[in-house]
């Protein structure tokens, strides 16, 4: 009788666990890198071809105004980990964050500390590309955020197949190379020679493995970040002549200031029009392959029946310019670099599309939420779940961007786009009318009939910086 009451007494604890694991949602994040808002099909765009995060958004929240905290990878990445914006922490550079936080607990950290295991699929901290991919190496990770991690390595520009340099190359006699330049290179040997491909084939198996105990994994595609290196059959649909420019195709310079002008551009690239839709259909190109690989992930997810089990997120860490003012890659301010595209899909709510102004700094408090965890008391996002619960609820109305070494600010509302170059704009300011000039083409910031606003946000930036830089990072234990 004793024996018969210890094994129901065993069977209800083994019965409460599993109720309770069972509970608890996996979360599946996957983040790209430097893709822009404006190449998927969901969102704007109709000529790149994006089906699987095209049907992901169609099942979960697409949010059409998301935006990053820094429109370079590092800061950006430390950002959405650690839940700060990068003025608090002092985190404007190629590094994880750890250095400036202590032991403050990462996003994937608090789901560690609560049962969780967390694992981590090539990028998702800082890495340079093609560098610490050429590598096989850890990059700036931070390794207190995981319980297991793995690095997909590649050949990057120097994979097989038919390469061509598009940057700096002005007659096209020069070789592909190495390093953050557009080396388009139409690639042989299929998907699984590529470190997304083995990224898709690694977060299979790690979610086949880890079905039974909730995991949080988080999946770093390096796709489309350059160089622009995709199996050759993904730039069938684009080929080059075809590629249309954008509506701000002009070199609209002569009323922005200097540190406004990005960093790489069609003049001193020295880029041909050819070679500008080159570099359209190579970015295009990254892109589709790394749809493709995103979609093998959620079949994996869909055929180990974990679907309605799984909180999956899709993102990237910041746009990428197309040619928009002739302008190429990140760091600007304007909204190809710095928009993000954001789908959050949790099981048992509905697709939606939401217009709320989001950040990624969000993404910690909002998937803690979900999940039934508190996240520590002092970082800065704010949850989105009444975002989720009803889309046409607004968490914020108005962004905050940072970037060129945090010296340079953007504040962004509905009507207008503000830009200070250094704090007290001594290095210029711009001004767009978001709702006449969505394109961002005319600065009205020295205009007499906008002086009010500009100053208007000025006063907002000072209230903005203060206000993210009381957050005492070090001086409050994490909230239990
Ligand atoms: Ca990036």
């Amino acid at each position: 009788m004793a024996n018969l009451r210890k094994i129901l007494l065993l069977l209800f604890v083994i019965g409460a666990y599993l109720t309770q694991a069972k509970e608890k949602p996996n979360v599946l994040f996957i983040i790209s890198d430097d893709l822009t808002a404006t190449a998927l099909s969901s969102y704007e765009n109709k000529a790149c071809f994006t089906p699987n995060i095209d049907k992901l958004a169609s099942e979960g929240v697409m949010y059409t105004s998301a935006y990053c905290q820094f429109p370079v990878c590092g800061p950006s990445r430390a950002s959405l980990m650690f839940g700060y914006y990068p003025h608090a922490t002092g985190t404007h550079g190629y590094t994880s964050g750890r250095e400036n936080v202590g032991d403050r607990k990462s996003w994937s950290q608090l789901f560690m500390d609560n049962g969780y295991k967390s694992m981590r699929v090539s990028k998702i901290y800082h890495m340079g590309v093609p560098i610490h991919i050429s590598q096989g190496s850890n990059g700036e990770d931070d390794s207190l955020s995981w319980n297991e991690r793995y690095n997909s390595k590649g050949l990057e520009y120097l994979s097989p197949g038919v390469g061509e340099l598009v940057q700096n190359n002005p007659d096209g006699t020069k070789p592909v190379k190495d390093g953050n330049v557009m080396t388009i290179v139409k690639s042989e040997g299929g998907d699984d020679a590529q470190p997304d491909g083995k990224t898709a084939l690694k977060a299979i198996q790690l979610i086949k493995a880890n079905k039974d105990k909730p995991f949080f994994l988080a999946v770093g595609f390096v796709r489309p970040h350059v160089p622009f290196v995709a199996p050759k059959e993904y730039f069938e649909p684009y080929p080059w002549e075809r590629m249309a420019f954008p509506i701000s195709y002009n070199d609209d310079w002569a009323d922005m200031p200097k540190r406004a002008i990005n960093y790489v551009t069609s003049v001193n690239a020295k880029m041909s029009p050819e070679q500008e839709k080159k570099a359209i259909a190579g970015y295009y190109a990254s892109v589709s392959y790394m749809d493709a690989q995103v979609g093998r992930v959620l079949n994996a997810l869909k055929e180990e029946g974990l679907e309605d089990n799984t909180i999956v997120i899709f993102t990237s860490d910041h746009g990428f310019h197309l040619a928009e003012h002739r302008f190429w890659m990140k760091v600007s301010l304007k909204d190809e670099s710095v928009r993000v595209p954001l789908i959050i899909k949790v099981p048992g709510e509905k697709p939606a599309v939401c217009n709320s102004f989001a950040e990624l700094v969000d993404l910690y408090p909002t998937i803690s939420e979900l999940a039934g965890l508190t996240p520590p008391k002092h970082i800065q996002g704010k949850s989105l779940v009444p975002t989720i619960k009803n889309p046409e609820a607004e968490v914020r109305d108005m962004i905050f961007t940072v970037t060129q070494g945090g010296k340079s600010f953007l504040l962004r509302n509905r009507e207008w786009a503000f830009m200070s170059y250094n704090e007290d704009g001594s290095l210029g300011y711009e001004l767009f009318d978001m709702l006449k000039d969505p394109h961002q083409i005319t600065n009205l910031a020295k205009r007499p009939e906008h002086l009010d606003t500009l100053n208007h946000f000025k006063e907002l930036l000072a209230l903005k910086l203060k206000d993210v830089r009381n957050n005492d990072i070090n001086g409050y234990p994490d909230r239990e």
